[in-house]
């Protein structure tokens, strides 16, 4: 019946599952639900009500749920779960299971993280969750150290590179990432209204900005240094106390390490301007502190990593040559954050951290994210240490 792609919907999606996994075919009572919230695909808990057990069903569109506007090859979703099933070989703990892909529906189905929450929504409650920068930090160098020429064998890189070419939705972060936040005549930015002078001069008139945000978008073009995630925004993270599971690696493709790091830096900010604005002292003590650890957590098992995989000579051989190394994927990490930070801002995929936010709130959220958003862009090498960072923010919430 499902040899062919069709969208499911509630209704038919009970039929395939019971197609796929006959443990359910003769389960008295299957509820299913669309739960999906992102802005790509359609979201599936599909649950025996009988024995309590439930698993995710995830299908990809020919275009995006957000708007038809984006045309997308339905095979995002075989990237997604290659990438899923890769990163589950290094951290196993941080990614949901995967029990099957099909390729011809374009959807996989896996772990029910049902007690889990999306990372951002617990943010704008200003939840903390003391393991988080611990857990991120693993994953990050494991699968961005592991999956790179220091680590690979060049020519299984390059087979493994071809396995995830993602044109269109890397499209869609070249388009919506690095361009349209930076030029006032793409229809799909929106500035808040008293905003609009501020981003005028600071990001649309702003030649100087314009020319390092062209050095990062070649750097994201060309530099194709590690699976990347690719969208790992907190909207991607489901959290709990005590664990972490990173998903919907959707937007995986051989691209520059920093994009990923800085992605996670951004988003921590975006928690942090809420906090600031809401005079939540404490939250803002625990995302600071938590940022500190992302970047200086990272730089440790970064090398750790390297010593214990490297195969590539001169990581190998050369002492120096992981702190040369590093010091670029840092730098890359600021000038990405800083993007990542413009681009939620102003551009069409907004953040609920500074859209939950009314009035001069807002307004001053979004000015402190976009002041240290061109800080990382125009001076990203100075960005090197967690403290680094500490003292931007605290400098910028002063002023
Ligand atoms: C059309 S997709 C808009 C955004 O949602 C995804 O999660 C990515 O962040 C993308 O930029
Ligand atoms: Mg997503």
């Amino acid at each position: 019946m499902f040899s062919t792609y069709q969208l499911l919907n509630e209704e038919t999606v009970l039929s395939y599952v019971k197609e796929k996994l006959p443990e359910l075919a003769t389960a008295s009572h299957v509820s299913v639900k669309e739960i999906g919230d992102g802005n790509l695909n359609y979201v599936y808990r599909i649950k025996d009500e009988g024995t309590g057990q439930s698993i995710i069903l995830k299908q990809a569109g020919d275009t995006a749920r957000i708007s038809d506007e984006f045309k997308l090859s339905p095979d995002r979703n075989r990237i997604e779960t290659e990438a899923l099933t890769l990163q589950g070989s290094f951290v196993s703990d941080l990614v949901p299971t995967i029990y099957f892909f099909d390729e011809v529906m374009n959807c996989c189905a896996m772990e029910d993280l049902g007690e889990f929450q999306i990372m951002r929504q617990a943010l704008v409650e200003h939840k903390m969750f003391p393991q988080f920068a611990d857990h991120i930090t693993t994953f990050m160098t494991e699968t961005l150290v592991r999956t790179s020429d220091v680590v690979m064998p060049h020519k299984d890189k390059k087979e493994q590179l071809k396995r995830f070419v993602n044109p269109e939705l890397c499209e869609i972060s070249e388009d919506l990432v690095f361009t349209e936040p930076y030029y006032n005549n793409f229809n799909r930015n929106e500035v808040t209204p008293g905003n609009e002078a501020f981003v005028e001069e600071h990001l649309y008139q702003n030649t100087e900005l314009h020319r390092h945000v062209a050095k990062l978008k070649y750097t994201f073009l060309t530099k194709s240094e590690s699976l990347i995630h690719g969208d790992m925004h907190t909207g991607s993270i489901f959290i709990k106390e005590g664990e972490t599971k990173v998903i919907d690696p959707e937007f995986a493709f051989y691209g520059p390490m920093g994009y990923d790091v800085g992605n996670v830096v951004a988003n921590l900010i975006f928690a942090w301007a809420n906090g600031v604005v809401s005079q939540d002292d404490s939250f803002v003590d625990w995302i600071e502190k938590t940022l500190v650890e992302v970047v200086d957590q990272f730089k440790e098992k970064f090398v750790a990593t390297w010593k214990n995989h490297a195969i590539e000579p001169f990581a190998v051989q050369n002492e120096a040559f992981v702190t040369t190394y590093l010091e670029d994927v840092l730098k890359d990490t600021a000038g990405m954050a800083g993007l990542e930070m413009n681009r939620r801002i102003v551009g069409l995929a907004k953040v609920k951290d500074i859209t939950i936010l009314e009035g001069e709130a807002r307004l001053r959220a979004e000015r402190l994210v976009m002041t240290l958003a061109n800080q990382f862009i125009l001076n990203a090498s100075a960005y090197q240490t967690g403290d680094t960072y500490l003292k931007a923010l605290h400098e910028v919430k002063e002023h």
